[in-house]
């Protein structure tokens, strides 16, 4: 559990759950999802991160990384995705998503976590996203100065000015999402969901990553139950209004 004390003192007021999201953030569409499985009420604070609305002195006094999701519950900041859906599954345990192996469950949530920077985001950005949320000089400026995290900092100057990802950065990624992918297409090969018969959070974690790089373009058909099991999603409330009715289609982003 990852819980931050904000500078941004205004939030420490809130009541209920507020939840700090991006239409377009597979890492948000994770907590939207969980929360709408678990039938909880929560107020939304849009950041659209292509107007870069993230990139600002209220939103790092929130989330010190300015990365959304944040979760605010009861005025205390939640972050990081997947401990956000931990978090919401203890805190509100009905219904249940962690099912009898709950160890089992939470390793999916830590490689989903594990992957999101050295290989999720550089595919995501070296195919998709990096024009469209190029900053300009002022931005660059802004964020510099807001940014303290390093690994963060070293991420974005990749794409910085006229950057582009390597063909090495790219190399990198796509042998990290086919080994995982590969163990996601075992873990699913005689079943239904990540854990056996019952839908629990790794597959909460797990299909925002499917969803968004589909809209890459990354080559799923080598990943048949991976693709039978996201295709299952499709008619879930979780993932029509969790998912599609922010980002109806990632390759249109
Ligand atoms: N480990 C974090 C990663 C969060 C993250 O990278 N969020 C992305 C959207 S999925 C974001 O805010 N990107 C904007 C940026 O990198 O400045 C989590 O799981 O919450």
């Amino acid at each position: 559990m990852v819980v931050i004390v904000p500078s941004n003192k205004a939030v420490q007021a809130f009541e209920g759950l507020h939840l700090y999201h991006g239409d377009i953030s597979n890492c948000s569409m994770r907590v939207r999802m969980t929360l709408i499985e678990k039938g909880l009420p929560w107020t939304s604070h849009h950041l659209d991160l292509k107007k870069k609305e993230n990139i600002s002195e209220a939103y790092f006094g929130i989330n010190p990384n300015g990365l959304v999701p944040a979760l605010v519950d009861d005025g205390v900041v939640h972050i990081e995705s997947n401990d956000i859906i931990d978090y919401l599954d203890d805190a509100y345990p009905e219904p249940s998503l962690r099912g009898e192996n709950a160890d089992g469950m939470l390793e999916w949530l830590r490689l989903a976590a594990s992957i999101h920077v050295p290989a999720v985001k550089p595919y995501v950005y070296a195919t998709r996203i990096a024009k469209k949320v190029k900053k300009t000089a002022e931005e660059e400026k802004k964020y510099a100065e807001l940014q303290k995290n390093n690994e963060l900092k070293s991420f974005h100057s990749k794409h910085a000015g006229t950057g582009q990802f390597s063909a090495q950065d790219l190399a990198r990624s796509e042998a990290i999402l086919a080994e995982c992918f590969t163990k996601l297409d075992q873990a699913l090969e005689n079943n239904a969901w990540i854990m056996g018969d019952r839908f629990t959070l790794a597959d909460i974690s797990w299909v925002p990553l499917h969803f968004v790089l589909v809209g890459c373009g990354y080559p799923f058909e080598k990943f048949p139950n991976v693709s039978r099991w996201a295709a299952a999603f499709q008619t879930r409330k979780s993932f029509q209004e969790g998912i599609l009715k922010w980002c109806p289609d990632f390759s249109k982003v």
